[in-house]
């Protein structure tokens, strides 16, 4: 791995194996490559437009497997490169946190992007915890901005917590569903109502067509009665990105949410959600040391036996291991 400053060089100068070796630094666990890591992105956030301040167009894209979000990304990718855009892509899977497998070969849905020498992708970080891999996305996505990626798309399957830690991080939420009605609709989470910016019925191509649009107008009666009057209302319409049919609309519908928010409203968002990924990060760390503290080690098979076996009630259990970990950090 080359020195900090060589990375931070070739960063600027837009090299992809710098931008490689850097996420890769930035994604480690590894207690040694900690304090690299914070060097760079120190660097990196030093730069005039960087951060909050960004120009980069965050774009968060969510929906149950095999909703197309990859292919609707490959088209999306390739016309914004075509217009002079270099674009960044991402991906959060929770699939590969659960199994600390490797991703789908997200690469193969993307095969015209991934060739493209305007555009950088990225698959998941292979393993760890939501928060981990949340840390290791956002600050991969300074690192891309820092390389000039002026777009940068967050790919997140729709399952879990996943989706609202990806909208913590971006500036626009997409979410892209298939047409459904009446019933189906209340597969759909609430949760997903109230933070989606953007919504659109995928594969809306073919005999899917009219299906497609009768689900996009359900739907945007379903999203009127969750969203306040006065706020942002999010449009809902419909898209073949396999066929690239609605990409060039639905990319204006991001923009003008972008506008909606205005300058000032898009840096408070950004600092707000850089103060709440501030605390996340804490918890994360906790949540590591809680693990690792030799107090809780020792009596952690114990405990689990006791919880099991209905001996023990989880509060009590619970300050146990409170207990065990205080006791092995008397300084803290
Ligand atoms: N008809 C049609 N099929 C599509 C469209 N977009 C994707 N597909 C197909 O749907 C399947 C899943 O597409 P992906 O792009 O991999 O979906 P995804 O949401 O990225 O899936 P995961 O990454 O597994 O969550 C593939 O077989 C695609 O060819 C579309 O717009 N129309
Ligand atoms: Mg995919």
């Amino acid at each position: 791995m080359p020195d900090v400053a060589s990375l931070v060089d070739g960063i600027r100068a837009r090299r992809r194996a710098a931008v490689s070796q850097a996420i890769t630094l930035v994604e480690s666990s590894k207690r040694e490559h900690r304090a690299d890591a914070r060097e760079l992105l120190g660097e990196l956030a030093s730069a005039p437009g960087s951060g909050v301040q960004s120009p980069a167009v965050r774009v968060g894209i969510s929906g149950v497997p095999g909703v197309g979000k990859s292919t609707f990304i490959e088209s999306l990718g390739t016309r914004l490169t075509a217009d002079g855009h270099r674009v960044g892509v991402l991906a959060v899977d929770p699939s590969s946190i659960r199994t600390g497998g490797s991703v789908l070969g997200d690469k193969t849905r993307m095969g015209r992007l991934s060739a493209d020498p305007d555009a950088y992708i990225r698959p998941s970080p292979a393993a760890g915890t939501l928060g981990g891999v949340a840390r290791a996305t956002v600050q991969a996505m300074a690192v891309l901005e820092a390389a000039a990626y002026d777009v940068v798309l967050v790919e997140t399957v729709g399952v879990g917590q996943s989706e609202v830690t990806v909208a913590g991080m971006v500036d626009t939420f997409l979410f892209l569903t298939l047409a459904r009605t009446g019933d189906q609709l209340q597969g759909i989470k609430k949760g997903i109502l109230e933070i989606a910016d953007v919504l659109a019925v995928n594969k809306a191509d073919g005999d899917r067509e009219g299906e497609a649009r009768a689900a996009a107008r359900e739907l945007a009666g379903a999203l009127r009665l969750v969203r306040g009057k006065g706020e942002w209302a999010p449009p809902v319409v419909t898209v073949s990105g396999l066929h690239d049919l609605g990409v060039d609309d639905l990319w204006r519908r991001v923009l003008e949410h972008r506008e909606h928010l205005g300058a000032e409203g898009l840096a408070a968002k950004r600092a707000q959600q850089q103060l709440e990924f501030t605390w996340s990060l804490v918890r994360d760390e906790l949540d590591q040391r809680l693990r690792h503290s030799p107090g809780v080690r020792r009596i952690r098979d114990e405990v689990r036996d006791a919880v099991l076996s209905g001996e023990l009630p989880a509060p009590a259990a619970a300050d146990r291991l409170l207990a065990a970990y205080d006791e092995a950090h008397p300084d803290r």
